[in-house]
């Protein structure tokens, strides 16, 4: 049987997204570094596997998929020794897309807004209602967590991994979470998941990457 391939750029906090999920699944993949830095995604060999040329995407014996949620879904199902990390039951799946779904519509999209354009438009400062607009966003998390020790109930799930991998980019960056009591001591106990190192040396570099260019 061929390998699981998953293609991956560290930098890249969807990236780790996934493969947070693939280390807390346990599920052996075959890493294939696509560097964004170098343009890798636009060759010809990387077009035909995934034409809309972003990193996560995974090949499962032929079957290729991207978008970093969807990829965390398909292996915690297929792969996962139980449904701890993606629940069956109804109600607590809900709960875990709400969370996945919030932060790809909201929680990503407002760090991303920040960074993409210091890293690729030549900005070089934060503006006040960027810094508004995710702190307010963070506040939900805050609450999120103020319920519950993981972001969806008593154990950790796929949300947890996606939702780490998005705030620990922007953690990278200094973001100051001193206000949110309930993430700082749920960014605490990230630390035990599997693959935590991993995500973190890809973090520091995507942090190193926006504050090189951010105005001291
Ligand atoms: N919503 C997607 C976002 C994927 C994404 O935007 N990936 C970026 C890196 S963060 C990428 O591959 N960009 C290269 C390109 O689009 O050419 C996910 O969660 O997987």
């Amino acid at each position: 049987m061929s390998p699981i391939k998953l293609y991956h750029f560290p930098v890249s906090g969807p990236s780790r997204g996934a493969l947070l999920a693939v280390r807390a699944i346990g599920v052996p993949v075959e890493i294939k570094i696509v560097d964004l830095f170098k343009k890798e995604q636009l060759q010809d060999n990387f077009l035909k596997i995934n034409p809309q040329h972003c990193v996560p995407t995974l090949d499962d014996g032929g079957f290729v998929i991207w978008e970093s949620r969807a990829i965390a879904c398909y292996l915690a199902d297929k792969y996962g020794k139980d449904d701890q990390l993606y629940p069956k039951d109804l109600k607590k799946r809900a709960v875990v897309d709400q969370r996945l779904f919030f932060d790809a519509s909201s929680l990503y999209v407002k760090i991303r807004a920040i960074c993409f354009p210091i890293l690729f438009l030549g900005e070089t400062e934060i503006k006040q209602s960027q810094k508004d607009d995710l702190n307010n966003t963070l506040g939900f998390l805050d609450q999120f967590l103020s319920q519950s020790k993981w972001v969806a109930g008593d154990n950790f799930t796929i949300a947890d991994t996606s939702i780490y991998s998005s705030l620990s980019s922007i953690l990278a960056v200094g973001w100051d979470i001193s206000a949110f009591t309930n993430i700082q001591r749920w960014v605490k106990d990230c630390a035990t998941l599997p693959g935590y190192e991993e995500n973190e040396e890809g973090a520091k570099k995507f942090g190193e990457a926006v504050k090189k260019n951010l105005k001291s």
